[in-house]
């Protein structure tokens, strides 16, 4: 293990008073919650791009940050290697249990294909004795199908033909190395699958060559044995004005319109819920009511600034909203909680990584004790129930079941008492939830 970070030990579980800021105060990994250790609810991962391969650099200025191996000067698999050692001893100190990376994170690109091939593979080695010595296992591999030039007019939606079949590549070799990894999930963003302007595009094409692509990762999948899931990760917009996948919804829509529906689910990224118009609680609830409910980018945006900043979650009230709809879908099968997040340019010191990140898996383990909190309580689940009670009685059965046609509800319309309006008591819900924020423990 390296020393980049020797002022720091592994992260400990201190309870929610102390005032260690190198502790978790809420997250108590083996803790049960509702028949589960929140190890096991909440399925933490680190992401490689953003904490270890990006340094601070936006669209005005230079990296801000502490990241040596990031220096084009140095050899870049050297470079690389040094960048997984720190990663896997930050990993192994935080204690999370998972992680997550893009194949040109961990490795660079080479002057070819095969070139490219090759550096990934040597790097996924290292990858797996790390695996080996700290236990860290892989969430989800994915292929960064968007930051190479080649790749400015889409990958799967690309009006040449070669870029597909580059980016068909380039999957295929990122999910057998997520595979071989014990990977649990592969994710497929579509960073540029998406449009600018219609004077361009020809957006029905585009739509049929990306079911053609995933319906081949699909089939890849299969062929190689892979258990895990294939994931989408909506967007809405950026980089493109229009992305393709655009929120749960809309990813279901065309799941099903090409038969993919079972064999694709979801990974709902917060920042990304918001930037379409939606609460990150709506996008679980809409992806568990299609059954492709998979895995969560936790992150924040900020609510005046209209793009993806990828701020760390603090917001216990925003998530445990999210939790709540986590758990009434029952929880996570093969995904977790991604920390899609990266540090403001500011946060140069090495340990604010640990702060971050520390901040954010406290956020999450309240999240999931107030959302435990409400549905031991039980007010906010009667209460639904019996705002549908009518549709439980006979009446709302037969209706359902579509034994009664129009002209027999009209007749009952005519003849029946005016409907009882009843209070939606949304303010005193909300009161309840305020309750158990204060109070959850
Ligand atoms: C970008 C996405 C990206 C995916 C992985 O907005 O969140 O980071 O999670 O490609
Ligand atoms: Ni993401
Ligand atoms: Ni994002």
């Amino acid at each position: 293990m390296t020393d980049f970070f020797p002022e720091i030990d592994t992260i400990p579980y201190a309870g929610p008073d102390t005032d260690n800021p190198l502790a978790f105060r809420w997250y108590d990994a083996d803790r049960v919650v509702r028949g589960r250790t929140m190890r096991d609810h909440l399925r933490f991962a680190v992401c490689y791009w953003h904490s270890f391969n990006w340094d601070g650099f936006d669209i005005f200025g230079d990296g801000t940050l502490d990241r040596p191996w990031l220096d084009r000067s140095l050899d870049p698999i050297a470079a690389a290697e040094r960048k997984m050692d720190v990663a896997f001893e930050f990993f192994a100190k935080l204690g999370t249990p998972f992680w997550c990376f893009h194949d040109f994170d961990i490795a660079p690109e080479g002057a070819t294909f095969k070139e490219s091939a090759a550096n990934v593979d040597r790097l996924a080695d290292r990858a797996a004795e790390h695996q080996q010595q700290t236990g860290v296992e892989l969430l989800w591999g994915t292929a960064k199908l968007f930051a190479n030039r080649r790749y400015m007019a889409g990958a799967a939606t690309n009006p040449d033909p070669e870029v597909f079949a580059y980016a068909a590549g380039q999957v295929a070799h990122c999910m057998d190395v997520t595979h071989r990894l014990g990977g649990h999930n592969y994710v497929l963003w579509g960073g540029r699958e998406g449009y600018d302007t219609l004077l361009n595009t020809d957006m029905a094409r585009e739509l049929d060559q990306l079911a053609r692509f995933l319906h081949l990762a699909v089939e890849h999948k299969h062929r190689i044995g892979f258990q895990g899931t294939i994931l989408i990760e909506p967007k809405p917009f950026e980089p493109t004005k229009h992305q393709y996948d655009y929120d749960s919804a809309t990813v279901f829509g065309f799941l099903q319109r090409h038969g993919l529906e079972d064999e694709i689910k979801v990974n709902i990224e917060v920042n990304h819920a918001t930037l379409s118009g939606h609460d990150f609680a709506h996008e679980i609830a809409v992806a568990a009511n299609c059954g492709i409910f998979g895995s969560i980018d936790a992150n924040a945006g900020d609510d005046r600034l209209g793009w993806d900043l990828d701020r760390f979650p603090v917001s216990v009230e925003a998530m445990s909203l999210g939790m709540l709809e986590i758990l009434r879908a029952g929880g996570f099968t093969t995904g977790g909680l991604n920390f899609d997040c990266k540090l403001r340019r500011q946060s140069i010191a090495r340990d604010d990584l640990f702060r971050a990140h520390i901040g954010g898996i406290d956020t999450m383990a309240r999240a999931l004790l107030v959302a435990d909190a409400l549905i031991t309580d039980g007010e906010l689940d009667r209460f639904r129930a019996d705002r549908y009670a009518g549709w439980d009685g006979e009446f709302g059965q037969r209706l359902l079941a579509g034994e009664l046609s129009f002209e027999a509800l009209r007749e009952r319309a005519e003849s029946a008492a005016e409907p009882q309006p009843v209070s939606g008591r949304q303010e005193h819900l909300e009161n309840l939830v305020n309750r158990y924020l204060v109070t959850a423990r």
